[in-house]
């Protein structure tokens, strides 16, 4: 049995699967390397090849000391496959298979059905990378440069572990897929990527902070449903790349809490009260709080609709079959199989937003997404509590689930952020008073001048607590040699 903790670096691809003796998925894996390399070089973060970047890499999968930090040139990051520890005499936790013991090799009835969720997985990760390839000449320090690169290898690295899947138990298709992986891309007409959220431009970093924030936290969602798949080597890989995921989540929060933060100071020294006197908090060059509050409208909603729909046979499906799970699935107090049971979900009925009881299996999407909304509710708590500490009268608010929908029963109407449905021309005239205009962009856009200056910050956000990997406040993140 391999449960290796620790990474093997004697192939070209660290991992901890026992590549070295898989000579057919080594290869296959090499094959497709030189393809990743060129997509990296040409799609992912623009520039800064040359450049040394203070990251981490994985070294164990022990929870407790997995990572080493050192410089590296992006390029020549060793992108690895690792998996979660086996855990011994693991059943499947769900569905019709409860109590069965865990497929090592895909079970060939659901064998179209995992290949979609795996591959569904794997264009999300490249694509968020694609989003955020020109934020780089921008970054507001060297610490934020450091950690949007950290993500983005991390996503790169996440893209490694859904290909492995598909190269290892899929055969033919899943080489195909592999390939597609690298085809597809974010915000193209002939191949975009695969979920609308991925398609979307992240322009400027208060924008890249919300996506960390709202969007990274839908791929932990995700995440942690598929490792409690019956899919053994689905749900070890899942649960490795769930402790990558905390730190994302890190830098979109404490990312908006900073730019919060420094709006707020900014505002108290001026005098200004009012945190709707938008033209008097512009003029002092930091982000006004309502401004703030359309960009979590946006990516939140946006976000919401990575869910699915509100009933979902897909969903349904995808329980009973033991392949992917509710969030900590193990923790709930049920049968874990949903024969008999409802489940309250919020949709449309003769254009009116009512509660109604479905079956529990159908509205599974909808059991993540409340599961969601709590834990991003969390988030803006916490922004909320710097804003009062700092004096300022205004209370960020997630959006009603109603609002601002391209997936689901709500994308057929429009809603105020509160919930109140109104018509298509009120939603014309009042919908930039909730989502970010042209306006407000370049707004933020002209406060996107990089400060290299190890230790410095942009005047628009305020530095972090603590450095990374406890290093000092002017630590040199990144040493910039620019090919
Ligand atoms: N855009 O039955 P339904 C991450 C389609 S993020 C476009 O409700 P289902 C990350 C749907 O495919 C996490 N199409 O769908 C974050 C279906 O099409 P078909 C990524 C959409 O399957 C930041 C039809 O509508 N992982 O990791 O229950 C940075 C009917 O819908 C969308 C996963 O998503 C959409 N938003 O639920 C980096 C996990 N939504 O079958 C990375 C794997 C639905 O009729 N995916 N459709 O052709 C899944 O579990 C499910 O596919 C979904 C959709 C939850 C996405
Ligand atoms: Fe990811
Ligand atoms: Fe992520």
């Amino acid at each position: 049995m391999t449960n290796l903790m620790n990474v093997s670096y004697d192939t070209q691809i660290p991992n901890n699967v026992g590549l070295s003796s898989d000579k057919r998925v080594l290869k296959a894996l090499e094959k497709w390397h030189p393809g990743y390399i060129n997509w990296w070089k040409d799609l992912g973060p623009n520039g800064f090849h040359e450049s040394q970047v203070y990251l981490r890499t994985a070294v164990s999968v022990d929870p407790k000391g997995w990572a080493k930090f050192d410089y590296v040139k992006m390029p020549e990051y060793r992108w690895g496959i690792l998996l979660a520890p086996q855990v011994e005499d693991r059943r499947i936790p769900f569905g019709e298979h409860l109590g069965e013991p865990v497929w090592q090799e895909v079970p060939g009835e659901y064998r179209a059905m995992l290949r979609r969720l795996i591959v569904i997985q794997g264009d999300t990760e490249p694509a968020s990378v694609e989003q955020q390839r020109f934020l780089g000449a921008t970054a507001p320090s060297l610490y934020d440069m450091r950690n949007l690169f950290q993500v983005n290898v991390e996503e790169g690295r996440h893209l490694w572990a859904m290909v492995y899947l598909l190269q290892k138990y899929f055969g033919r298709d899943g080489r195909e897929e592999a390939n597609e992986l690298l085809r597809r891309q974010s915000g193209s007409d002939e191949a975009p990527r695969m979920l609308g959220a991925f398609n979307e431009e992240t322009p400027d970093w208060l924008s890249f902070f919300m996506f960390a924030c709202f969007t990274d936290r839908d791929g932990k969602m995700q995440l942690e449903s598929l490792a409690q798949s019956g899919f053994d080597p689905l749900s070890r890989t899942c649960r490795f790349m769930i402790t990558e995921e905390a730190h994302h989540m890190f830098v979109g929060e404490t990312g908006v809490g900073r730019v919060i933060r420094c709006t707020c100071e900014a505002m108290k020294e001026a005098g200004i009260t009012d945190p709707y006197d938008i033209n008097a908090v512009r003029e002092l060059g930091v982000i006004d709080l309502p401004t703030i509050q359309k960009k979590l409208n946006l990516h939140y909603t946006l976000s919401l609709d990575l869910f699915g729909s509100e009933v979902s046979t897909n969903a349904a499906n995808a329980f009973n079959a033991g392949i992917k799970g509710r969030f900590r699935e193990t923790k709930i107090d049920d049968d874990h199989q949903l024969k008999n049971s409802t489940y309250p979900i919020m949709r449309l009925r003769d254009g009116v937003i009512v509660n109604e009881d479905v079956p529990a299996l159908s509205g599974i999407n909808m059991r993540l997404r409340d599961d969601y909304v709590r834990d991003a509710s969390g988030g803006v708590r916490r922004w909320n509590a710097i804003i009062e500490k700092l004096g300022i009268e205004l209370e960020l608010k997630v959006p009603h689930q109603a609002f601002h929908r391209q997936i689901g029963e709500f994308s057929a109407v429009h809603t105020t952020p509160e919930g109140l449905i109104i018509s298509d021309d009120q939603w014309k005239d009042r919908q930039l008073e909730w989502l970010p205009s042209k306006e407000d962009g370049e707004y933020i856009k002209s406060l996107m001048k990089p400060e290299l200056e190890p230790g410095k910050y942009a005047g628009w956000i305020a530095p972090p607590r603590m450095g990374i990997d406890n290093k000092p406040g002017d630590f040199e993140y990144v040493q910039i040699q620019d090919s």
